[in-house]
């Protein structure tokens, strides 16, 4: 099977996904930024939005993680992610929206407060609140096992670990030290990420990234 062709760089929250999926589901990716950036005509005549996670699968062009999320689960059939059965979909869902809508949405907020040097009380107070309201919604729907929405791996976690990569990390930048707190179920699912093969290969990549951005 030919690598997947995945346009973009691993501390894009979007982009983990995609390669969290095709790594969870032994798929081969390609990484890379667009040769001529982002906006260059070549670039927006896959993704008129200009935006990265953009992919090549064959003939298929797919921009729009969550639509190229369900795509690779749909194509590729070993390791289903998304589960089939209703309950079980709805909760792994309900997971992925929190962390996308709310989780990570709070975390992403927080590093482009930094990067663009705003220290606006008000802003800072906003999303932080909101970031709780986030945390506490996910410590509430996350499972106890293994994975995100049950003992396997799904789609979830998928939307979960860069998600919560940065709520974590991208707070501490306006000092919140530990934006886990005592949620338990998080902290545990956190530490188990860390050591997971797949998502600790991923998070290393972002935090190296994150790193080297906020240095230079
Ligand atoms: N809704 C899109 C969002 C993708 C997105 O915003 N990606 C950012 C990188 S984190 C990007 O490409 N930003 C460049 C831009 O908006 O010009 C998705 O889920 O793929």
């Amino acid at each position: 099977m030919a690598a997947i062709t995945v346009y973009g760089s691993v501390l894009s929250p979007f982009v983990a996904r995609v390669l969290l999926t095709c790594g969870y589901k032994g798929i081969a990716t390609e990484l890379s930024m667009p040769k001529d950036g982002i906006k260059s005509p070549a670039f927006l005549k896959l993704n008129p939005f200009g935006k990265i996670p953009t992919i090549k699968d064959g003939s298929t062009v797919l921009y729009e993680s969550a639509v190229i999320v369900d795509y690779i689960d749909a194509k590729y059939k070993k390791k289903k992610l998304i589960p089939s059965a209703a309950k079980a979909m709805g909760q792994a869902r309900l997971i992925s929206a929190i962390s996308a809508e709310y989780v990570q949405t709070a975390g992403l907020k927080f590093f482009r407060m930094k990067r663009a040097n705003q220290n606006v009380p008000a802003d800072i107070e906003a999303t932080k609140a909101d970031l709780t309201k986030g945390m506490d919604a996910l410590e509430k729907t996350l499972s106890s096992k293994k994975f995100a929405a049950g003992p396997s791996v799904t789609i979830a976690d998928c939307f979960a670990i860069p998600a919560l990569f940065f709520a974590i990390n991208a707070s501490a930048l306006f000092g919140i030290a530990d934006a886990i707190g005592s949620r338990k179920k998080i902290r545990a699912y956190w530490d188990r990420m860390q050591k997971d093969k797949v998502a600790g290969k991923i998070l290393q990549g972002m935090s190296d990234r994150m790193k080297q951005l906020l240095a230079g």
